[in-house]
């Protein structure tokens, strides 16, 4: 044996303990096995052909989901090199492709900032997928190299000539590992948009070969060539701006790029939106910190220079203020991203803070000197947020005050469980009390608490903060769930640590008004309380929409193909005759008993959890929903990824 066959020998041993760990351990490397960890199987692979792009060499990049929800993603690079690997004695391909955290590192020139949240590469994908198969057209050749669950099922092999260059990677996600293996088509466009948007001027497409409209696959494409101002005007395309054109800084400092866009709008919501090498940092971190510095630093000196006499005694303006209807998009890339926090999304390096606030602080006083008209509407904005967070202060300490309500301090209309651990407990907040008062005879006292909540809660979308904190119904779930606002540093911050219920179960009819219903709520904790839906406590339940009867024989369904089921199943001559069928449009029309069979006992129901799969577009979402006519809310909600089908 030759030395080199020896270190093969050595090295393969290593590298298939490396890929053995992976299927023992998926977690470790993709978050999850489920929905989510299947989804990130993609964006890995995605990854790879960004940072091809960025490093200048590729400009399109193909998703395919096939029939069988097998993906191909395919991209115009140079191609993964295949020549055999000096140190490895293999192909550089199948270094790739089976060592753990190999992925472009053998390539130093290359700037490899992209990289999925765990940025793990693609030998992980390939790990966790029965089958995957690498082709690479690369100096007038095809050459393939196949794989399974991470090991190589042959070398590389010459299948054909080709005068392009580039990567094909197909896979197929294991059945042994995951929970899931069906792809959501607008999981992925979302994500993929995202990315367009991010990394301006490259194309992304993504074809679903499991669905046909109008005789095509379904398909999108994507490409921005205004990058992150396009990306503002798309997440506020159902605000109303202040300003006409977007506020747009693009700079670098210290080897570190720097972009940001940012546009005033006629909300009360702030909406700031920050990535670090495309991952969407949801904890913040540096980059904000340096964003926020000097957007207070900035705008706050040109207010005193500028703002009348009298106006300026009246108001003392905070940095809160300034950030009020402001949608803000900060993206950077670091070359070695310390990431921090409970979910490790919060950008720990010191140096990005300077960065990102010299380039903005220039930037942004730049566009307050030149355009002075757009200057007056962000200080009168700002000055009028000011005045009312003074009213909003008040408002919120009725939310902070411990026994607003007296008595035991909670809402009388609660209906309280006798457990006092959260982490057992649960709280349906239900519409109407009429609906209330059927849980509240259906549920297990011991561990589930009923709060009924009155016809249509505000819609704090349009409202200003201090209408929202001084709403009745609003006030009784911060106080039923046990939650406050604001500590001494920020008076903003949630208070969550006292939460008393760890699932929130949000109950409404399953009709058109239940599911505005539903979404009302939905977007107060998405703007309120977002933490709790980060660290899902937040749960729809789903009651049947039918009950299915023959004689004594009755069984409820949730969808249209299961009460066809069920019509076949219980008519002996199949023709349905003698099978009655009864919809339920609201909660009012089951008894307590029935109730608590099909939606409230843990071992029948269906609760889906609401997540949030892209921050952005929850936001452009919801903006979008709480439009006056919108009306299968939910339906739009599911469709756009927000909630997790779940069973508890
Ligand atoms: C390292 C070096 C070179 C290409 C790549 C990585 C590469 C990796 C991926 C993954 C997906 N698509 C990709 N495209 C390219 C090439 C170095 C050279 O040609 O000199």
């Amino acid at each position: 044996m030759t030395q080199q066959n020896n270190q093969y020998t050595a090295d393969n041993i290593q590298s298939l303990e490396g890929m053995e760990h992976v299927r023992l351990r998926p977690s470790m490397y993709i978050g999850d096995v489920g929905v989510r960890g299947l989804h990130h199987l993609v964006y890995e692979v995605v990854d790879n052909s960004i940072d091809e792009a960025l490093a200048g060499y590729c400009d399109t990049i193909n998703v395919i989901i096939h029939p069988d929800d097998s993906i191909t993603v395919e991209d115009n690079g140079r191609g993964i090199p295949v020549d055999v690997h000096k140190k490895e004695g293999i192909s550089a391909l199948e270094v790739v492709m089976t060592k753990i955290g190999a992925g472009g590192k053998f390539d130093k020139d290359s700037y490899k900032v992209s990289g999925g949240l765990h940025g793990v590469g693609v030998s992980v994908v390939n790990a966790l997928s029965t089958e995957l198969i690498a082709t690479v057209h690369r100096n007038g050749k095809i050459h393939q190299q196949k794989f399974s669950r991470g090991k190589a099922q042959g070398a590389v092999e010459i299948i054909g000539t080709s005068e392009k260059t580039g990567t094909i990677v197909t896979f197929k996600p294991d059945f042994e590992i995951f929970n899931i293996l069906e792809y959501n088509y607008s999981t992925l466009a979302n994500r993929l948009r995202e990315l367009a948007f991010l990394n301006k001027g490259i194309k992304i497409t993504i074809t679903d070969q499991r669905r046909e409209e109008n005789g095509e696959f379904v398909h999108d494409e994507f490409i921005s060539e205004g990058g992150l101002r396009e990306f503002v005007e798309f997440i506020d395309e159902n605000r109303e701006p202040l300003m006409k054109q977007v506020i747009y800084m693009e700079g670098g400092i210290d080897d570190i790029p720097v972009e940001v866009a940012m546009r005033y709008n006629t909300s009360f919501n702030e909406n700031l939106h920050s990535y670090v090498n495309n991952i969407n940092t949801h904890e913040g971190g540096t980059h904000l910190t340096g964003f926020r510095r000097a957007l207070t630093r900035t705008l706050k000196k040109f207010a005193d220079e500028n703002m009348p006499a009298k106006e300026k005694d009246k108001v003392e303006i905070t940095g809160d203020d300034f950030r009020e209807g402001l949608t803000a998009i900060v993206s950077v890339k670091v070359l070695e991203p310390q990431f921090e926090g409970q979910t490790k999304t919060k950008l720990g390096n010191s140096e990005v803070a300077g960065a990102v606030d010299k380039i903005v602080s220039e930037m942004l006083q730049n566009f307050l000197e030149e355009n002075p008209n757009e200057a007056r509407i962000i200080v009168d904005k700002v000055v009028l947020a000011a005045k009312a967070r003074q009213a909003a202060k008040k408002a919120r300490e009725m939310v902070q005050r411990k026994n607003p309500m007296g008595g035991s301090g909670l809402p009388g209309k609660l209906a309280d469980c006798s457990s006092k651990d959260p982490v057992e407990s649960e709280i349906f907040l239900v519409e109407g009390d009429s609906a209330g008062g059927t849980a509240k005879q259906g549920r297990d006292r011991h561990f589930q608490a009923i709060l009924p909540l009155r016809g249509k809660i505000l819609n704090v979308e349009k409202a200003m903060q201090h209408k929202v904190f001084e709403n009745e119904e609003i006030r009784n779930i911060y106080t039923a769930l046990g939650v406050t606002v604001g500590t001494e540093e920020d008076p903003k911050a949630l208070n969550t640590e006292k939460l008393r219920y760890h699932k929130v179960v949000i109950m409404t009819d399953a009709d058109i008004d239940g599911s505005h219903i539903a979404t009302l709520i939905l977007t107060f904790f998405f703007r309120y309380m977002k933490e709790l839906i980060e660290n899902g406590h937040i749960y729809i339940a789903t009651p049947p929409l039918y009950l299915v009867k023959r004689g004594a024989k009755a069984e409820y369904a949730w969808g249209e193909k299961e009460r066809e089921r069920l019509q076949a199943e219980f008519s002996t001559d199949g023709s349905g005759k003698g099978v009655t069928i009864q919809r339920y449009k609201g909660l009012g029309e089951m008894n307590a008993e029935q109730l608590w069979d099909t939606t409230m006992n843990p071992e029948h129901r269906t609760l889906r959890q609401v997540t949030i799969d892209s921050a952005s577009e929850a936001d452009r979402v919801f903006s979008m929903l709480m439009g006056d006519d919108v009306p299968p809310r939910r339906e739009f909600i599911e469709k756009n990824a927000i909630y997790a089908k779940i069973d508890v």
